[in-house]
């Protein structure tokens, strides 16, 4: 990174410059991937003309920036573009549906269509004469009312798609038939709503395979798949999902568990992770998962560094085998960026004890470790009244002793560890079962203050009894996607070390618990940097 722009990434997806929240309309499409995303293209704060911007790439990891797909243009969307998503129609016809901040500040959708299909990297988007294809229905608040999903065919034939919204607080995903995707009918009952979950941002629904880690087209319904639908709340920015069925006579979703949207339901991610966003890739018959991580500095942090936000390393996402939740690790693809390796092996942590990963470059680098757990008979009890992880883990941080853990990793932290972003375990002993905790510490990771360092925390639902638990970490200067227990449970975090920057950053392995753990192997590679260029650069 350039001297002066030490928190800037270097393989996580972002423009050169500017404000970007949301994933858009993500596609696999003959041969390319392609990526839209909102941005802002005044500056580095969001904006009221905000647009879709487009890159593409051949394996989601280096990327092309290409000219702006859609910009506010018509009476539909002149006070914006905002989040959407694709569709492939039959006849190979990619479809972007998405929400228009109209002339008089309502929220409506809109189709758009490539110009020229026979371009194989689909630059030019016209929109469709007939644009607003929905407008708010009767009872919805104008602003209220969008980003559409990736639209689903079921076996009668008619297209749906699922547009966000809430009624007197009732966060709801509208349902809309097409035969033609042309003409949109609403249905009269939401697909699903939740009382009191606010508005539901950017819905997402589809098919998981009950067995096995393959992927399926959004259209596929038969027994060997169940659904999982998504939102965003507004409200407290975090990214939920329910297990559940999907009955296309009735249109309606039915949840296998109750869902509040608090901090007893799932989240694809316990930390920054927002609006996110699921393909099918049909070259890798994978389904993948794109979110938006915003910045945790200050507005004008954000003016000086002159870009806010960046998109997590894409993911596969499947159903785990206990079919109770998802799994999700990062795209194979980006192992093709790890250089440089060290490894660590059967190395025991002592209580107190801390070893450093040296020989790499630590504020670049994608560390894996196992950790081989003891006999836990001893572990301390858990407390049924600890309902909230992310409390837990912000009662009890890295710096205090427990008995089998804290253990894990010190990231970005600086020799004298006055700087550190701890990511570790806590194990506890439960009514019936072993408790695994899982935490993301920033309260230390920077000397700066004007810093969010909220402490993220979340359970890892497996049983340390048999006797290992893993983690791994994508460090990439200012953001942390960490991955327990083989993406189980994962935690983003954005941190911005003062002093632990470039190579001045250290990584730790730590175990702060009277009991001693083995690191059974530890493998950390330095990351190259990821090619993210303008067209006419890459056209040399
Ligand atoms: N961001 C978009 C909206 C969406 C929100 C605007 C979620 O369409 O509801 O940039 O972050």
């Amino acid at each position: 990174a350039p001297a002066n722009q030490p928190y800037l990434t270097s393989y996580h997806f972002r423009p050169p410059q500017n404000w970007i929240n949301d994933p858009n309309g993500p596609m696999y499409y003959k041969g390319v991937y392609h990526l839209f995303y909102q941005y802002n293209p005044l500056g580095p704060l969001f904006g009221d003309k905000m647009i879709w911007a487009h890159s593409v790439s051949y394996d989601l990891i280096n990327w092309i920036h290409l000219s702006h797909a859609l910009c506010p243009s018509g009476p539909y969307d002149i006070n914006s573009c905002w989040s959407g998503s694709v569709t492939i129609l039959p006849g190979d016809k990619p479809f972007i549906l998405y929400t228009g901040i109209d002339a008089s500040g309502q929220q409506v959708q809109n189709l758009a269509m490539p110009e020229n299909l026979s371009d194989p990297l689909l630059k030019d988007w016209v929109k469709f004469s007939g644009n607003p294809v929905m407008t708010p229905p009767n009872g919805v608040k104008d602003d209220m009312f969008r980003d559409p999903t990736t639209a689903w065919q079921a076996p009668d034939g008619r297209w749906r798609v699922l547009v966000g919204g809430q009624i007197d607080n009732e966060g709801m995903a509208f349902v809309y038939w097409s035969w033609d995707f042309i003409h949109w009918t609403k249905l009269d009952h939401p697909l699903y709503s939740v009382q009191e979950t606010g508005m539901w941002e950017c819905p997402d629904i589809f098919p998981v395979s009950i067995n096995g880690t393959i992927g399926v087209d959004t259209s596929v319904l038969n027994p060997g798949v169940k659904h999982v639908l998504k939102t965003s709340l507004f409200s407290d920015k975090h990214d939920y999902y329910v297990l559940g069925t999907y009955d296309p006579q009735m249109d309606i979703f039915s949840p296998d568990t109750d869902f509040h949207g608090n901090s007893n339901d799932l989240r694809y991610d316990y930390g920054k992770f927002y609006a996110s966003k699921t393909f099918f890739d049909s070259a890798k018959n994978r389904r993948v998962l794109w979110a938006w991580a915003n910045e945790s500095d200050s507005t004008q942090d954000d003016i000086d560094k002159g870009w806010s936000g960046v998109q997590t390393v894409p993911r596969a996402i499947w159903l785990d085998k206990s079919g109770k939740q998802l799994v999700q690790w990062p795209v194979e693809e980006i192992e093709t960026l790890r250089g440089k390796q060290v490894s660590i092996h059967d190395k025991e942590l002592g209580s107190g004890s801390i070893v450093e990963v040296s020989g790499i470059t630590a504020s670049q680098v994608d560390v894996e470790i196992d950790f081989e757990l003891p006999e836990l008979e001893e572990a301390e009890l858990f407390d049924p009244a600890w309902v909230d992880p992310q409390q837990l883990c912000n009662d009890k941080n890295a710096s205090i002793q427990g008995r089998f853990g804290p253990f894990g990793l010190l990231i970005l932290a600086t020799e004298d560890l006055t700087e550190k972003t701890a990511i570790f375990f806590r194990i506890f002993k439960g009514q019936n079962k072993y408790v695994v905790l899982m935490c993301s510490d920033h309260s230390r990771s920077s000397l700066k203050e004007d810093l969010d360092k909220t402490t993220y925390g979340a359970f890892v639902d497996i049983d340390p009894h048999h006797g290992k638990v893993s983690l791994r970490s994508l460090v990439d200067h200012s953001i942390v996607e960490s991955f327990a227990a083989r993406g189980k449970t994962c935690i983003t975090t954005r941190v911005y070390p003062k002093v632990a920057v470039e190579n001045e950053a250290h990584l730790f392995a730590f175990n702060n618990g009277t009991q001693s753990v083995v690191i059974s192997s530890l493998n950390a590679w330095n990351m190259n940097q990821a090619r993210l260029s303008e067209e006419e650069s890459f056209k040399l």
